[in-house]
């Protein structure tokens, strides 16, 4: 239905905008409510992904928000099609992620009735999107749509929802399009420079924290230069590992859950940490046990893109209003102290790092979650792009796999189950040519598992690898630490997940043993097509330095009475 002349439907004229402001991709399940959308996709140069369930569809425009900086799209339909979605939309709030939602309402004339799946979705999305609204009249869909893309990536990104009631969409107007939207830099001032260069200078024992969204190569590589120059200790924070290159000499470790008790010292004992682009939120804080609030007995700089985080808080001993690209562009302007006290220090730190992530743990069982994520880290080639949700199975991620280039690491710090399998659908849809790795729980797996049909739809070759212990591990860890002994609901009776695959038509197989795991990886690869690697994990093997019976007799020592 291509309009004639300059008229375009109210839908074409967003999927339009959306060209405009250089999306690429979108993601989605279908709806009656925003057929008329459906219909102006149809013969127009973006890349649509339809999904088997709107929380895939939104992880996966979350996951290239993240993994681009510019807005992830998705659609889903009103009412049941928006609340799947939600997890997304949380992903992108916790995460600080650009992305816009765009929600079928029902007709005009109808709201306010409760019609058929209608929802209030500036209620609905209130406390989770950065900003909701609905589109009432079609000559706006330009302005909206462009305020959405500002909206969604400057300060502190975040989701944008906008709902599009079904008769406005198909309504036709002849309108412009909106200007291209450029993203919004926030540059800190050059008072904050000569002011962090002094508390540098007058330090002995600094260390830098790295987090949060709005990175780029360019600044990942400004950051690099700047630890060398300073010799100054870097590590980073829970799931930002990308951030920084593992091997760097002033690599100082992940300040994650489980982390090098050495890192945690070095921070409580450090004299100067310079948080960059993070939020120091419960999990890197360790619960937010690692400085005092408000006021941390370290001195604090805090350099954040949202001005409403700093001091939120923590009160920073210097707040810098500065995304990370225009801050790590600012570094070069700094000097380093003509006499580095802390040289020495740095090299024990980032020794440290290595020491801790060099040799997998023992671990009971045939198959030893760390060796693998060490072959993996041997073996897979510098482009490859790592994805995982939440459970105890990433903390082997987390700790031996060793990431070396920005954006190698997509997952959720909101530490969102099911997450890998879209953002890895996701990652292969932008980058057909990389290696595309999900690493899952069994648990974390069947949460969007569905999605691995999307990835046999799409022919994306990317490869999953289940680690199956038969149990939600991390909430079976956190009860037998608290009940000890007192199972309840955290067993899993698992489908035979190389079955899974094959009825999917994608490629299968099971791995009982460490060594056979590359050449697991080596038949997955050769298939050419989306595959399973199913690691039968022991359960007792809960975390890289824990057993579950070891976590049980422990609590059960100190429940005793006496
Ligand atoms: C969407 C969602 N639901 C529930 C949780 C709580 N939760 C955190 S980890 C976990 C278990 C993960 O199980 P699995 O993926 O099998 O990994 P394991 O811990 O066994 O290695 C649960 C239920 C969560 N983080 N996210
Ligand atoms: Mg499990």
């Amino acid at each position: 239905m291509r309009a004639k002349g300059n008229m375009r439907t109210a839908a074409e004229v967003l999927v339009d905008q959306l060209i405009v402001h250089g999306a690429t991709h979108a993601f989605c399940v279908p709806g009656e409510s925003y057929l008329a959308v459906l219909d102006a996709f149809h013969d127009r140069n973006l890349a649509i992904t339809v999904c088997r369930q709107e929380g895939g569809a939104a992880m996966m425009a979350e996951a290239v928000g993240k993994a681009t900086g510019r807005p992830g799209i998705c659609f889903v339909t009103r009412g049941p099609g928006a609340t799947n979605a939600s997890p997304g939309l949380h992903i992108a709030r916790q995460d600080s992620t650009p992305v816009i939602m765009f929600v079928g309402q029902v007709a005009r004339e109808m709201r306010e009735r409760e019609a058929f799946q209608e929802l209030d979705y500036r209620a609905v999305f209130g406390s989770i999107a950065k900003w909701t609204t609905e589109i009432d009249d079609p000559a706006r869909v330009p302005e909206i749509v462009s305020r959405a893309f500002y909206a969604a990536t400057s300060g502190r990104p975040g989701p944008v929802v906008i709902a599009l009631p079904e008769d406005m969409l198909t309504e036709r107007v002849d309108l412009p399009d909106a200007p291209a939207f450029e993203s919004v830099e926030t540059w800190p001032g050059l008072s904050d420079m000569m002011k962090l260069q002094k508390l540098i200078w007058a330090a002995e024992r600094p260390i830098m924290l790295l987090g949060g969204s709005r990175w780029s190569d360019n600044a990942f590589a400004a950051v690099a230069r700047f630890a060398e120059r300073f010799a100054l200790p870097v590590c980073t924070t829970f799931r930002r590992g990308h951030l920084f290159d593992a091997l760097h000499p002033c690599y100082a470790g992940d300040l994650g859950i489980g982390p090098n008790p050495k890192l945690i010292a070095r921070i409580k004992a450090s004299d100067l940490v310079i948080l960059m682009g993070g939020r120091l939120g419960e999990m890197p804080s360790q619960s937010y046990s690692l400085f005092d609030i408000p006021g941390p007995q370290t001195t604090l700089v805090h350099v954040h893109p949202g001005a409403e985080e700093l001091g939120r808080v923590y009160r920073p001993h210097l707040a810098i209003n500065a995304a990370p690209t225009a801050f790590a562009a600012s570094l070069e302007g700094l000097q380093p102290p003509n006499e580095i006290k802390w040289r020495a220090e740095t090299k024990i730190a980032h020794q440290d790092y290595l020491d801790w992530t060099e040799t997998p743990t023992d671990q009971p069982g045939g198959v030893n979650l760390g060796a693998v994520m060490v072959w993996l880290r041997n073996n897979l080639p510098a482009d490859a792009i790592i994805c995982n949700g939440a459970g105890n199975f990433a903390s082997w991620v987390h700790r031996f796999f060793r990431f070396r280039y920005f954006n190698q690491h997509i997952a959720p710090t909101s530490g969102s189950m099911g997450y890998g399998v879209p953002a890895a659908v996701a990652m292969k849809r932008l980058h057909p040519q990389r290696p595309v790795i999900c690493i899952a729980g069994d648990g974390d797996f069947l949460m969007n598992g569905q999605e691995y049909a999307t990835a046999v739809q799409y022919d994306l070759p990317i490869i999953t690898v289940i680690a199956d212990n038969g149990l939600y591990g991390t909430i079976r860890m956190h009860q037998e630490r608290e009940y000890p002994g007192r199972v309840s609901a955290t067993v899993l009776r698992n489908p035979d997940f190389v079955g899974y695959a094959k009825a999917f038509g994608g490629f299968g197989i099971k791995v009982e043993k460490t060594a056979d795991f590359a050449a697991a990886f080596k038949a997955a690869q050769d298939s050419k097509l989306p595959a399973i690697i199913h690691l039968k994990i022991d359960p007792e093997a809960m975390t890289p330095t824990m057993t579950m019976s070891g976590i049980r007799e422990k609590a059960l020592a100190a429940h005793r009475p006496g």
